[in-house]
């Protein structure tokens, strides 16, 4: 691949590997979760996610997603408990969605595809920094929630409302007081595995903790994500869709449930 990444035919998750080697590695994301085939471990603590609605400073496509940035400076967004130990503090928010309702999410559940889901990147402060954590076996822990069409979800709708502003690569504007808590379900009841980021570098440091309750989405806010672009100005136009990596191989990994 001697272009940069993307998801399309010649630069998509088939060719990641060309440049990053890892892409075949033996804790590579996303996966099938199998509900059956995980194991409830009743050592799992409950996850706490504090999270202070003044720490969001802005909100960027970065021409793959579009993210929701935090001030990451102390301990005021963090996640603690959990499958992890230590303090994991709040370092943005993303999503991953489909052209249609039918695909988006990066990992399933039996096989089953959501249309969006959500991730919130967190890294661990026994480093100094993200960019330092990032490639630590050890250094991230992101939350994934799906997203399921039913009802307009108001929670997301401050969100969806920014993307006029950031419509084309590289665009940013600020986003502020904004609670990321307000996006989870009612039940934080998570499976957990070790796996990768979902994008290159692919790095083999995540922690991977999905939630087993959906949010929900309308249909026309899905509308709303296809709405943004892949590309800059100037460029010719192509909507950000289908912003996922498709599922990986287990590879004798054990998924752990925190619920029976
Ligand atoms: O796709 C994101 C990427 O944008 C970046 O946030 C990275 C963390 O450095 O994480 C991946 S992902 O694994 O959270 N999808
Ligand atoms: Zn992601």
């Amino acid at each position: 691949m001697s272009h940069a990444w993307g998801y399309g035919p010649t630069n998509g998750p088939d060719k990641w590997g060309e440049d990053c080697p890892i892409a075949n590695g033996p804790r590579q994301s996303p996966i099938n979760i199998v509900p059956n085939e995980a194991k409830f471990d009743p050592t799992l603590k409950p996850l706490k996610l504090r999270y202070d609605a003044s720490n969001a400073k802005g909100i960027l496509n970065n021409g793959h997603s579009f993210q929701v940035d935090y001030e990451d400076d102390t301990d005021s967004s963090t996640l603690t408990g959990g499958p992890v130990s230590g303090t994991h503090r709040l370092k943005q928010f993303h999503f991953h969605w489909g052209a249609s309702d039918d695909r988006g999410s990066e990992h399933t559940v039996n096989g089953v595809t959501f249309p969006c889901e959500l991730h919130l990147v967190h890294w661990n402060t026994r480093y100094p920094s993200f960019g330092e954590a990032a490639s630590k076996p050890d250094g991230l822990a992101v939350v994934g929630v799906f997203l399921k069409i039913g009802a307009a979800n108001p929670r997301l709708q401050k969100v969806l409302d920014a993307l006029d502003a950031i419509k084309t690569k590289g665009k940013q504007t600020t986003f502020s007081n904004f609670d990321s808590k307000t996006l989870l379900p009612g039940s934080l009841d998570y499976w957990t595995y070790d796996g990768s980021l979902t994008t290159p570098p692919l790095y083999e440091s995540v922690t991977w903790i999905v939630l087993k309750e959906p949010i929900s989405v309308s249909p026309a806010q899905m509308a709303k994500f296809r709405g943004l672009l892949f590309t800059g100005d100037g460029e010719a136009a192509c909507c950000m869709v289908d912003n996922y990596r498709p599922c990986q191989a287990l590879k004798g990994r054990q998924v752990r449930a925190s619920f029976r």
